[in-house]
């Protein structure tokens, strides 16, 4: 073969631009500035295969390229400028890295014979262009390559590392002078580098998983994120009947069983659902599934609460293998592909009766009884005005289609989406779970559509989330990007306020106030009209559907903005699990709270 392979003369940039296109990318997104000019350049060369998408602010750039890796399962490129362009993108590559998403993330850097000399927005006063080493803690491998013939061999291992075992966030740091410069490469053909296969468990550990399975009589299955990243939803809803046994959902797993299924027994946690807690403490045996048991959805591992582990035998499926024991002690670990391993223990189980036996079953009846519904409807069904949250998203959902997708970022709205929202399908459910970013949820919004353009798209954002990437208004309205922005307007950050409350007994800058102590509120309905969006105001439970059927209708980028209560009592999500909030002695009763539960915690 040696002497036939076809080199190119390429600039830096233009090897990046091709190299994307051979894998497919459709958009690269980002703010431009003088460190990345070049490759803003390159792409107009090639708007026939990739397209430049323009945000107002690069954090949104990456959540954007984010919401779309999480419905599409395919990556996009966000750029920037050197230096701040670069830093605003922090906490984008975060919130990725965290919940193991893939994001390919360009950054100017200083020409490779200026760095050190401290060229305009250079950072090197520890070390030359030192931009890549604040993102160190949140990228799985960064390269910032000194010339141009290192960018092929760069960007496949950059490819296969975003995308093979654990997915996550990538950065190349690239000088501008190396995007600028030409050199003879060959590309690589995605083909021939791409790191296919899937990684199956130790095939003795399948025996042993499968003997405890089908020995166990409360078995329960925890789907997390792996689960839908490794697209394993239908292998663990089979595996759910054939043991009969109901499928609880961390953050991310939520959309792993679609939530009507007789055997999804809802979320686990402390803002959750009791049902999905008390089956998953009461398991003899739990079967996990890609997911990394956070003090969130494990109720800060106090005994029983949401784990008992022991009394409890966990089979642990990771395909990273530090996950494995590190919050539970483990009787089986699977480290392997969620697909691969949940196939390879069906297999192990050997084919069962019927599809539906378990209907039989004392275990089933049980599941079936656990009186969660009931509790849900308190909120869900109030008819107060202001409305609660949770009566807010029940109508927002009913005015969608089962398919559509809805988007979350931190606060109420966040717990309130996991909490009641009915998630049919894996990748329908989107939110910045384990960094739990406000701000995520507009731009995420975006890049879901755009990964999903014949779908519906809901955008639920607490105002706090809104106002700290509303900008983007600006980016739907000049994508026409049909999103539906679902503001929900309490005056303040009332997720941290009611923790506060609980906590502390008393709150504190919670509270959105004017100077005379009443409460402010933008008038959000007006500021989606000033971006150009169709926008309108609802205060009346009964006038939320069909405001969003209007909105999702008029087929373009919209707004509804929704007063909702301001009363902790029915703000948020029911509190059904435990979280570890350490108190000071200034707080003796709550203290003592909390030192009671930390007691009987299991991590330690
Ligand atoms: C970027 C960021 N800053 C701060 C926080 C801490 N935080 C979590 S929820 C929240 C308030 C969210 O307020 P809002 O979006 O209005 O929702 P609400 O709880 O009021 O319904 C804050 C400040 C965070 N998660 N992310
Ligand atoms: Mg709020």
């Amino acid at each position: 073969m040696s002497g036939t392979v076809a080199t190119r003369r390429l600039s830096g940039v233009q090897i990046l631009v091709e190299y994307l296109i051979r894998q497919g990318v459709p958009y690269a997104v980002g703010i431009p500035g003088h460190g990345s000019w070049s490759l803003t350049d390159a792409l107009l060369d090639r708007t026939d295969a990739i397209r430049t998408l323009q945000v107002m602010h690069e954090q949104s750039a990456v959540h954007l390229a984010d919401g779309y890796y999480r419905v599409a399962g395919r990556p996009l490129l966000a750029f920037t400028s050197i230096g701040p362009g670069a830093t605003n993108t922090v906490i984008g590559m975060a919130t990725a890295y965290v919940d193991s998403t893939a994001v390919l993330l360009m950054t100017g850097s200083a020409h490779t014979y200026m760095r050190g000399h401290g060229v305009l927005q250079e950072l090197e006063r520890r070390h030359v262009a030192d931009n890549p080493r604040i993102f160190e803690p949140v990228v799985k491998e960064w390269w910032q390559p000194s010339r141009v013939d290192e960018l092929p061999f760069v960007l496949h291992r950059a490819w296969n590392q975003m995308l093979s075992g654990r997915p996550g966030p990538v950065l190349l740091d690239l000088p501008m002078d190396v995007q600028a410069e030409s050199a003879e490469v060959v590309l690589p053909e995605p083909d021939e580098r791409e790191a296919r296969g899937r990684a199956r468990p130790a095939a003795d550990d399948v025996e042993r998983a499968a003997r405890l399975l089908r020995a166990a009589r409360r078995p329960v299955i925890v789907a997390g994120g792996g689960a839908i990243g490794a697209a394993a939803s239908g292998e663990v809803t089979t595996l759910a009947e054939r043991l009969g046994a109901p499928v609880v959902t961390t953050w991310m797993g939520k959309g792993a069983i679609d939530e009507t299924h007789e055997l999804a027994a809802q979320t686990i946690g402390d803002t959750a659902s009791t049902c999905g807690n008390e089956l998953a403490a009461s398991a003899d045996v739990v079967l996990s599934v890609g997911c990394r048991f956070t003090d969130w959805s494990a109720s800060s591992y106090r005994k029983g609460v949401t784990f008992a582990i022991p009394p409890s035998r966990l089979i642990q499926i990771d395909i990273d293998p530090r996950e494995i024991g590190k919050n539970y002690p483990v009787e089986v670990p699977l480290v392997a592909d969620a697909k691969a391993a949940l196939a390879d223990l069906l297999a192990a189980l050997g084919p069962g009766g019927r599809g539906d036996e378990y209907r039989e079953t004392a275990y089933y009846r049980e599941i079936q009884e656990a009186a969660w519904r009931e509790q849900m409807e308190v909120k869900s069904a109030s008819d107060r005005v202001p409305m609660t949250q949770a009566r807010a998203i029940r109508e927002v959902q009913r005015a969608t289609d089962p398919e559509a997708i809805v988007v979350t970022g931190a606060g109420l709205p966040q717990g309130i989406v996991k909490q009641r929202w009915v998630t049919r399908a894996p990748r329908t459910h989107i939110t910045s779970g384990g960094f739990s970013s406000m701000g995520f949820t507009l731009p995420a919004a975006i890049g879901a559509r755009l990964a999903a353009p014949e779908r519906q798209v809901v955008a639920i954002a607490g105002d706090g989330d809104f106002l700290q990437t509303m900008q983007e208004l600006a980016a739907a309205a000049m994508l026409d990007t049909p999103v539906c922005v679902v503001v929900l307007d309490n005056s303040g950050w009332m997720s941290i306020k009611g923790g506060q409350q609980t906590f502390f007994g008393r709150t504190a800058a919670t509270d959105f106030l004017k100077r005379d102590g009443s409460s402010y509120s933008p008038d959000y309905a007006a500021i989606g009209q000033g971006f150009g969006l169709h926008a309108e105001q609802v205060n009346d439970p009964a006038d939320v559907c069909p405001a969003v059927a209007r909105a999702l209708a008029t087929g373009g980028p919209s707004l509804v903005a929704i007063k909702v209560s301001r009363d902790l009592a029915d703000a948020g999500p029911d509190k059904t699990g435990w979280w570890d909030v350490p108190i000071s002695e200034q707080h003796p009763e709550q203290r003592d709270a909390q030192l009671a539960g930390r007691a009987e915690e299991q991590h330690l």
